[in-house]
């Protein structure tokens, strides 16, 4: 019987999966997702190109040399919107509390759903069966007293993984487990750690939390309790979205006034579309310039009479424009609009309801993953179109 219980599901390879999915020859290949150009990256890659050492974040390039004979696909943002979209509802179908945390990744709070499902057990193998048979798509699930050890969890048997933690064996089995397994350590912290001897969460567990402080600061208590396997938060389950934006990193730096117009006219549609999609208007706009040498500099304007329409924000943007130096190259432009109203209006868009719910998930992306890849991926898909 559990006290809690929190399901972690987490998709294989996602975007890859998905294009196996539409082009099943794709089946069995290293297949490696990402921005084809110059500056690109890869957003990820298939198992089998895994093997060749090559992963997300990786520059498009190295993955090139890494493993050459591998099928290269500039990714499909809308398409994996409309999977995840299918997955998510049988997420919501499953649990009412659900919690999204990126395009291929939830979190649901399975307590005291024993009497519809005879066991989170069971209710797991369901939503794996479902997601398989439904969508078409492997999923990792985690299974654990909370969200912590529920994501470690559906990370540790990946692909097709199905991983419970169960409380009372929950710190032996983390304690060999390293630093850096826990969410939020990276490799800096992970190496402060190392200097002091502290190379698994065991030994975080039991380390003099004085000397984890100058590594985590005020957190170190709570690093601490997660090391033994105590993480108390409860499941986020409203995510509205604060702003709507978009940026775009170029091949070559753009130089003046004019090059720069042409592109925020493209930014000003792509950021209005999606407003507009998803029922919102905005009051508040920023453009962010980031120059050659990356200096990054943002220019604000607010409106009372809060926009979507595309002209309207075309017209702030110039106006913004016209405020900035444009001595230097720039690398990157960025709108966003915020003080976002408007969300009654969702219901009149083919998406109603679940839009609110849902978000879109390429914003989720975004917001987890860094925009630049992603911004990347869209200039470069646009482009060959
Ligand atoms: P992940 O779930 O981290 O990765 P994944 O689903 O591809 O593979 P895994 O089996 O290890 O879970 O991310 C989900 C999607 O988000 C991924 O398919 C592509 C995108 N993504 C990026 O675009 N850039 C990134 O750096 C990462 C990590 C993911
Ligand atoms: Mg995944």
């Amino acid at each position: 019987m559990w006290e809690r219980c929190i399901m972690h599901v987490d998709m294989d390879a996602f975007f890859a999966a998905c294009e196996v999915l539409d082009d099943p020859t794709l089946r069995g290949q290293p297949l490696i997702v990402g921005g084809l150009s110059g500056r690109g990256v890869v957003a990820t890659c298939s198992y089998e190109a895994r093997r060749f050492g090559v992963h997300s974040a990786m520059a498009m390039a190295r993955a090139r040399q890494l493993c050459p004979h591998a099928v290269f696909l500039p990714p499909r943002f809308e398409r994996y919107s409309e999977v995840s979209r299918q997955i998510m509802d049988i997420f919501h179908q499953t649990s009412p509390v659900v919690q999204q945390l990126s395009i291929d990744e939830a979190f649901l709070d399975l307590t005291g759903t024993e009497a519809i499902y005879g066991s989170p057990e069971k209710c797991g193998r369901l939503v794996k069966e479902r997601i398989k048979k439904e969508v078409g798509l492997t999923a990792s699930v985690g299974l654990a007293p909370n969200k912590f050890l529920a994501k470690l969890a559906s990370d540790l048997e990946k692909p097709d993984g199905f991983t419970v933690i169960e409380k009372e064996k929950a710190a032996a089995f983390i304690a060999p487990l390293p630093v850096g397994k826990i969410f939020g350590i990276g490799a800096k912290a992970a190496a402060a750690l190392a200097k002091v001897g502290i190379v698994r969460i065991g030994q975080l567990a039991e380390a003099d939390e004085n000397l984890l402080r100058p590594v985590f600061g005020v957190n170190a208590a709570r690093v601490k309790l997660l090391a033994r396997g105590i993480d108390e938060r409860p499941l986020v389950t409203e995510e509205e979205p604060k702003s709507i934006g978009r940026e775009m990193t170029f091949e070559e730096d753009l130089i003046g006034f004019e090059a720069c117009r042409k592109k925020l006219l493209y930014l000003s549609q792509q950021v209005g579309y999606r407003l507009r999609r998803h029922g919102y208007r905005g009051r508040t706009l920023t453009l962010k310039v980031k120059y050659s040498d990356f200096q990054i500099r943002s220019h604000s304007t607010s409106r009372e009479e809060p926009i979507a329409g595309d002209e309207e924000i075309y017209a702030l943007a110039a106006e913004l424009l016209r405020q900035v130096r444009l001595a230097k190259g720039v690398r990157l432009l960025g709108l966003t609009v915020g003080g976002l109203t408007g969300e009654g209006e969702a219901s009149l868009f083919a998406e109603g309801e679940r839009s609110k719910k849902l978000n879109a998930a390429v914003d989720l992306i975004k917001d987890r993953f860094g925009k630049d890849s992603i911004a990347r991926g869209l200039l470069k898909r646009t482009k060959e179109k």
